[in-house]
């Protein structure tokens, strides 16, 4: 845990009691803070009250004793409408701030000299915050990772000389951390998602433009101009920092790009670097060659060499959840990707293999599966799950032969005869849902988690790989 100081002796409140809610009431107590805590769930309030922390109705108390309010990132800030605590912090002309903002000013009160990267995007965030620590780790430095991804930020070791902090920012965090300042900031890339939090893409894009806002002159900043909102943002980086572009495909004067799983470094259109990603299972697919130039050029800005990172990307295990790969029955592959809760992350998997039987549905998202019509072809069949099934069915029409599983333990079933039926070489049963897990399941990972368990009970599955590193 770290402990934060920079509210000692103050009151200051915190809303929503969740991993982070949880972690940041900690850790503000263990500051010297007087924490008052609140959630609307009175199940999340009981167990804040077992846990040894003062819980009080914030809906009545007087906003003006406290020093700011501390809210979880999943708690509307400005859309569709604040939450209430929000509108009483205004009222009161208290801040708002997150965990993360916590963290940094904490950090500056510290003086702490470790280094601290940032990691943000709408797709490949984790997996490149995973990736980035791992191969930070290969090289023999001290690392420890999280944020949007695995442990709260405040649950992690506390600041060291020696420590290397990775973390992956959703934009719920960057829009309540308004002291951001990390030596290396990344942002990978920005196609429309959660718009129901940021109400556009321009404000979406506006908030992840703010990781490079703060940058020092020996700071690195690492940015994927292969969408045009990311494009615009990379115009506006002029220093005083490092920028580095990464895209996939096309050449780049300065930074890092990728072609057919190879990454190549350049500096002023020259080349000085590169590695390859051929034959690593973990980085399969054009998404991840962009996942894995975005982590070369962090952890090259931390003066790790070509060569050690090209011998970190060969021990990659990935992560749990994102194109797993969890066992083979006969020549059926089955792949857990139950981490893609969107069309576009759904459109990464589509492309990265060929014979496809899909298991998708949930608890769609605006736009459902448009994006996805060119992939249509490799699906030999789809399986749809959740209440999104009878939406999926009428997108997916005459186009791609499907049918209404309801249930993923149907739908892995019916798959897995399908697959194993049709004897063709290398059949492939993908979860990627393009939905959130909402429906019929606590989160992603527990979808993921009961994906792979209904799989491992097939007759003659065998595990491939091992798991993948938990998210
Ligand atoms: N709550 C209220 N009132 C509300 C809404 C929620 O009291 O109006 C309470 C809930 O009852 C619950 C708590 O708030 O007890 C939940 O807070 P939260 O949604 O912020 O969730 P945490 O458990 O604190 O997890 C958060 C991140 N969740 C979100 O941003 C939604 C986790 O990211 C993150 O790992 C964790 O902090 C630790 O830092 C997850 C996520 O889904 C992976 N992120 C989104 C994404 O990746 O798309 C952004």
């Amino acid at each position: 845990m770290i402990p934060v100081m920079i509210f000692a002796g103050r009151e200051i409140a915190v809303v929503g009691l969740g991993l982070s809610g949880l972690a940041t009431a900690r850790a503000l107590q263990s500051g010297g803070a007087h924490v008052v805590v609140w959630d609307d769930k009175a199940a999340a309030r009981d167990e804040a009250k077992a846990a040894g922390l003062t819980v009080d109705d914030l809906n009545s108390a007087d906003f003006m004793s406290f020093a700011a309010l501390v809210l979880a990132p999943g708690i509307p800030l400005t859309h569709r409408e604040p939450h209430w605590s929000v509108r009483k912090a205004r009222a009161a002309g208290i801040e708002v701030i997150g965990d993360i903002e916590l963290f940094f000013r904490e950090r500056a009160r510290a003086d702490a000299k470790g280094k601290v990267i940032v990691i943000t995007g709408t797709n490949g965030k984790s997996t490149t915050t995973a990736l980035t620590a791992h191969l930070l780790s290969a090289a023999g430095k001290r690392v420890a990772f999280g944020g949007n991804i695995g442990k709260a930020v405040l649950d992690l070791e506390p600041f060291a000389d020696n420590l290397t902090y990775v973390l992956e920012l959703s934009s719920f965090q960057i829009d309540l951390t308004p002291t951001l300042k990390p030596d290396a900031a990344a942002l990978l890339n920005i196609t429309p998602d959660h718009l129901d939090r940021h109400d556009t893409l321009e404000n979406y894009a506006r908030i992840k433009a703010q990781v490079f806002a703060q940058l020092d002159s020996d700071a690195t900043a690492v940015i994927g101009v292969d969408d045009a909102p990311c494009r615009a943002i990379a115009e506006t980086l002029h220093g005083p920092c490092a920028v580095k572009r990464i895209a996939v495909g096309d050449a780049v004067q300065t930074g890092v790009w990728a072609k057919d799983a190879v990454l190549v470094e350049t500096e002023g259109g020259q080349e000085i670097g590169r590695a390859t990603l051929d034959g690593i299972a973990s980085l399969r697919g054009a998404h991840n060659w962009q996942n894995a130039a975005v982590a070369y050029a962090l952890v090259r800005s931390q003066g790790v060499d070509a060569d050690a990172i090209q011998r970190g990307l060969k021990s990659f295990a990935g992560l749990a959840h994102c194109m797993e790969q969890v066992a083979k029955a006969g020549a059926v592959l089955f792949v857990n990707d139950s981490k893609a809760t969107n069309a576009d992350a759904a459109g990464k998997a589509l492309a990265s293999f060929d014979d496809i039987y899909w298991i998708l549905g949930g608890k769609a998202k605006d736009g459902g599966l448009s994006g996805l019509e060119p992939f249509f072809t490799k699906i030999a069949r789809a399986y749809l799950i959740g209440e999104a099934a009878d939406d999926f069915a009428a997108q997916l029409g005459g186009d791609v032969d499907h049918v209404v599983c309801e249930t993923l333990e149907r739908a892995v079933a019916q798959a897995a005869e399908d697959a194993s039926r049709s004897g063709t070489p290398e059949p492939v049963v993908l979860l990627s849902p393009a939905c959130a897990s909402y429906d019929q399941f606590a989160n992603f990972a527990l979808r993921g988690d009961a994906f792979r368990k209904l799989v491992m009970r097939l007759d003659g599955a065998t595990s491939v790989g091992g798991q993948g590193r938990a998210v």
